[in-house]
C-alpha cells in the first residue's frame, strides 16, 4: 500500500434518512483524491464483509424475524467493531482520509433517543465497542425528515428489493423526528466535532459547505 503524504483523518457524516450522505461522499472522495488525497470510503452499518451480513438481517431482513432494541444495538455495535478493526484503523494507520457515512451518533440517535435505549447508555456503549475511538470531525446534515423521506422514497436503491424502504426507514415521522431532535442535541454537546451542514439548501450549495469543512479539518491536521 503506497504511502500518503497527508494526515490521517476520520470524517463521518450523519443525519436522517436521505439527507444526502452518500452523495456527498461520492463528492468528496472524488474531489479530495483529485487533490492528491489517499481516500477511504466507507459505510455503517456495513464496511467489513461480516457487517455487510449484519447490514441485511438490520434492514432487509424477512418481516417474522423479530429484533428488539437491544439486540438492534449490539448488532449494530457489532457491524461497528468489526469495520474499525478490519477496515477503519489500518486505513488511518496507512494515513489515509477515512470517508464514512455513519457511525456511533446514528446509534445514539436512533437506538438511544428514538428507539428510547437512553442517548447517554448509548453513547457509553459506543465508546467500549469502539474502544474510545471517534471521528476527528462530523458533518451533520440537518434537514426536515419529511423532506429527506421524500427524498429517499423517490431513490430507488440497489440494496433494498425492488426500491422498498428498508425496516428503519419505514418508521413512523414521530421516530424520525426524534433522531433529528437527538441530533440537534449531539451537535450542541460536541461543538468542536460536529459541524451542522444545512441539508434544505440545494445540492451544490450543501456540498460546498461540506468541502470547504473538510479541508479546513485537513489543514488543522496537517502533517
Ligand atoms: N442506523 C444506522 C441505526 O439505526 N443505527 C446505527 O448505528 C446506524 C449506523 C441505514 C439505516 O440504519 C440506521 C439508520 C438508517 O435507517 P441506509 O440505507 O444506509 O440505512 O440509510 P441512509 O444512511 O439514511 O441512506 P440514504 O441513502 O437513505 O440517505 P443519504 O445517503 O443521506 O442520502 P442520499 O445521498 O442517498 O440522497 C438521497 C436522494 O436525495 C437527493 C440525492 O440526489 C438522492 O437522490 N438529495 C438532494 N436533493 C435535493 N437537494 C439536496 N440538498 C439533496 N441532498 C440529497
Amino acid at each position: 500500500m503506497s504511502e500518503t503524504k497527508h494526515s490521517p483523518l476520520f470524517v463521518t457524516l450523519e443525519g436522517g434518512e436521505g439527507t444526502g450522505k452518500s452523495t456527498v461522499i461520492e463528492r468528496l472522495s472524488n474531489d479530495l483524491r483529485e487533490r492528491g488525497y489517499d481516500v477511504l470510503t466507507t459505510r455503517e452499518p456495513g464496511g467489513s464483509k461480516l457487517g455487510e451480513q449484519i447490514r441485511v438481517w438490520l434492514l432487509h431482513h424477512k418481516p417474522d424475524v423479530k429484533v428488539g432494541d437491544y439486540a438492534e444495538l449490539l448488532l449494530f455495535l457489532a457491524a461497528r467493531t468489526q469495520h474499525l478493526e478490519e477496515i477503519i484503523l489500518p486505513a488511518l494507520n496507512h494515513g489515509k482520509v477515512v470517508l464514512c457515512d455513519r457511525f456511533n451518533d446514528s446509534s445514539v440517535a436512533y437506538q438511544g433517543a428514538a428507539r428510547g435505549l437512553g442517548m447517554e447508555a448509548v453513547e457509553k456503549q459506543c465508546e467500549l465497542a469502539c474502544r474510545g475511538v471517534s471521528p476527528d470531525i462530523t458533518l451533520f446534515m440537518d434537514v426536515d425528515p419529511k423532506i429527506g423521506l421524500e427524498r429517499t422514497r423517490k431513490t430507488v436503491k440497489a440494496s433494498a428489493s425492488e426500491g422498498q424502504v428498508d425496516r428503519i426507514e419505514s418508521e413512523e415521522l414521530a421516530f424520525h423526528e426524534n433522531v433529528l431532535q437527538a441530533m440537534r442535541l449531539l451537535a450542541k454537546k460536541h461543538p468542536e466535532r460536529i459541524k451542522t451542514i444545512d441539508a434544505s439548501q440545494p445540492l451544490d450549495d450543501m456540498y460546498t459547505h461540506c468541502l470547504e469543512v473538510v479541508l479546513d479539518a485537513l489543514e488543522v491536521h496537517r502533517v
